[in-house]
């Protein structure tokens, strides 16, 4: 039997709205009974963007606090807050949940370079990751790193070798945003192999490719996310009905695939957070 999958569901994001698809849980409750949903189906772990009553993107702590509350209320997954929040989100903002919300997530994404993304732009300036990684260390945050395009390993590097960032790492691709790098199996593999030692991946692809990179990703060892964040259909022209169906169809692939789904436990220590 091969080595245990994790599989994290990108539930909400900071993009979306309602008009883009109506299964898009928005407030506290919603968004713990997605998370819950998610679990069932096989995730592992739930990537959290929270937003507010009337359905703007939010990093209001207060918003987070509630919705982290609930969701370990109703289910055994492992949280991690989002870090980069919307493009519209400033430094501060984005940074307020991991200083404010007590007891917090379990981890926390860090997106390492400034980028196009979409007709935005992402911003994460040198000294913003300075600040953010400097925080996620004095906290006690093992951050999961973002990769959306091939020099922002290189700036990996440069981090683990300030002591920025400790190893062993946990990284998740993200391929296929507009102003990242393309959502390919050879831009996978280039980044998979250009991976630091003793790292980890993830590889969450966007659009249809989440479906093809997933199945890549969980046949080359990797871990997986799937979610309404990175892709809103199910299959060409059918919108899928929340995350859940997306994280259950991961799973139907990775028992065909003889990888076993991870417990929380688990997934603790394939992550590096134990
Ligand atoms: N919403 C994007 C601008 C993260 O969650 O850490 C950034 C993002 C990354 O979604
Ligand atoms: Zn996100």
């Amino acid at each position: 039997m091969s080595s245990p999958l994790v599989i994290t569901a990108a539930i909400c994001g900071g993009e979306l709205t309602r008009d883009d698809t109506p299964h898009l849980p928005l407030t506290p409750e919603e968004l713990a009974t997605e998370a819950t949903a998610c679990a069932a189906a096989g995730a592992q772990v739930i990537h959290l963007h929270v937003r507010d009553a009337a359905g703007v993107p939010s990093q209001d702590p207060a918003i987070f606090d509630r919705t982290l509350r609930l969701i370990r209320e109703r289910c055994d997954a492992l949280v991690q807050f989002s870090t980069g929040g919307a493009v519209t989100a400033t430094a501060e903002e984005r940074l307020a949940p991991v200083l404010q919300v007590d007891p917090g997530p379990d981890f926390v994404t860090f997106s390492l370079g400034t980028m196009n993304f979409g007709r935005d732009v992402f911003y994460n300036a040198v000294p913003l990751m300075e600040t953010f990684a400097k925080t996620f260390l004095v906290r006690g945050f093992k951050p999961e790193i973002e990769i959306f395009d091939a020099g922002m390993l290189d700036t990996l590097k440069r981090f683990i070798k300030k002591g920025l960032i400790t190893l062993p790492a946990h990284v998740d691709f993200v391929l296929g945003v507009p102003g990242g790098m393309a959502a390919s199996l050879r831009n996978l593999l280039f980044l998979v192999e250009s991976l630091p030692d003793g790292c980890t991946w993830t590889v969450a692809g966007v659009g249809a490719a989440q479906l093809t990179l997933g199945a890549h990703g969980i046949a080359l060892g990797g871990h997986v996310r799937v979610g309404l964040e990175d892709n809103i259909y199910f299959r060409k022209g059918e919108l899928s009905q929340g995350s859940a169906p997306l994280v259950a169809r991961m799973a139907r692939i990775a028992h065909e695939l003889d990888r076993p789904l991870a417990t929380v436990q688990q997934t603790r220590q394939l992550l590096h957070l134990a």
